[in-house]
Formats: C-alpha cells, structure tokens, sequence
C-alpha cells in the first residue's frame, strides 16, 4: 500500500445541510484543543480527508449539543449520520481505517498496552489542565485544594513523561516515526505551554520539549494549530 497523502482540511463555520448526511467526516472542534487535535493530526497521517467546524464548546453550546448532548469536542460526523465521541473512541475508529502497516498504534499486545498507557498519561495530563482553566475561569470563588491537587498530577505525570522520553532509544516513544502516544503527548505539552506557561517555566522537560519540536515540525501537526484562547465567564 502507498503511503497515505496529507490532505489538510478547510475550515468552515456554517452548519450546512451536508453536516446532516456528511459525505465526508466532520471534525468539530477548534485546534487549541489538544483532544480535537490529536484526532486531527491522525486524520492528517491516516490522509483521510474531512471538514473542520471550529466550534467552541461555550458560545457554540447549543450547535454542538444536536450532535453531542455532552457538549464537547471533539465530535466527529462520520459519513452517512454516526457521531462519534470522545478522542480514544474517535482514534479507535480510524485505526481501522487503514491497513495494519501504517496504523499509529499496534494492533494488540504488550506494544499495544504500552502505547495506550502512555496515551492515557498524556490525555490525562489534559484532563487535568483543562480541570486548572475551568476552576480559574468558570468559578467565582476557586478551590486552593482542587487547584493544588491539579497541579500535583500535572507535575507528577510530566515527570514520569519526561523521564520516559529522556530514556527513548528512538525519536519517537516506539520508534522511528510518531505514533498514537506521541501525537497524544505533543498536543499536551503544546497546550501546557500555551495554557500554563507558568507550569511550563518550572517543569524540567526538555527531553519532552526536543521531542514536541521534532512533532511539530512535521506538517500532519503544523497544518492544525489555532492559539489558546480560555474560556470567559
Ligand atoms: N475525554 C475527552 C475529553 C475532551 C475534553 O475535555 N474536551 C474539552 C475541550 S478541551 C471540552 O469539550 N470541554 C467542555 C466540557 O467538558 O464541558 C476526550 O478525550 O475526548
């Protein structure tokens, strides 16, 4: 099989009668995101082509809530009027998309398990900066207790990241090229480094940060990126 062909998507803020029955998936969700962004840039290396709705969770509440009654990104509309949430349940469709050889993530096994921890250390790193901007943005009054908690397993997992990343025979966590888990963890350090640049400063991690520029100098990760912008009351 040839290697798929990056096809970068165009982004459009109508909801057309097209989003109803897709021809092709709709990714909605804006790129600050590192959840919608991580699908994004798999859509990129799997060169599956899609359209992109940048909707925003909070002033495209209601757009959002006809596709997902959760209210969050990213959503993907498959073709035909299946919606698919939650970023792991997204990737897991698209895996099997492609053929075995070009999948970002093996099929089964300890390779498979290593992969996917690494994935749920990185998207649970998000989880948790993204717990930091709503308890900063949304509340009246915050909680130090929650805030310092958030900030214990933000630094705690980029610790462990770190040391794994540092220790990499290869440029990549499995290899010589990007898979699932690095897609995952370069997302996350580059909404740490934009959403919680004070976080950043005292983290220790360069191993993290060499490996975040050798992602994002690819153009699967550069064709997807919109600044963060937190969210307002
Ligand atoms: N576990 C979800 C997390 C997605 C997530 O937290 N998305 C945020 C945007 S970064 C969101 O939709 N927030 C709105 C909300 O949770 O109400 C996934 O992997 O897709």
């Amino acid at each position: 099989m040839t290697v798929p062909k990056l096809r970068v998507a165009r982004p459009t803020d109508d909801i057309d009668a097209t989003l109803r029955k897709p021809m092709t998936m709709i990714l909605i969700g804006q790129y600050d995101s590192p959840f919608v962004r991580r699908v994004a840039v798999a859509l990129n290396f799997y060169g599956l082509s899609y359209e992109h709705r940048p909707w925003s969770t909070f002033s495209d509440a209601d757009k959002l809530a006809a596709y997902n009654p959760l209210r969050r990104v990213p959503t993907l509309v498959l073709e035909g009027d299946e919606v698919l949430i939650e970023s792991m349940a997204i990737l897991d469709h698209l895996d099997q998309q492609v053929d075995l050889d070009h999948r970002l993530i093996p099929a089964a096994g300890s390779e498979r398990r290593a992969a996917l921890k690494t994935c749920a250390l990185a998207t649970g790193l998000c989880d948790k900066m993204v717990s930091l901007i709503y308890e900063r943005a949304l509340h009246q009054e915050t909680s130090d207790a929650w805030i310092a908690r958030c900030t214990t397993q933000v630094s705690g997992v980029l610790s462990i990241l770190e040391a794994q990343c540092a220790a990499l025979a290869t440029p990549f966590w499995f290899g010589g090229r990007p898979g699932h888990a690095d897609i995952a963890v370069a997302c996350a350090m580059r909404f740490l480094r934009e959403a919680h640049p004070d976080i950043a400063a005292v983290s220790q991690s360069s191993a993290l940060v060499g490996h975040a520029e050798r992602c994002e100098a690819m153009r699967e990760f550069s064709s997807v990126v919109q600044r963060f912008d937190p969210p307002r009351r």
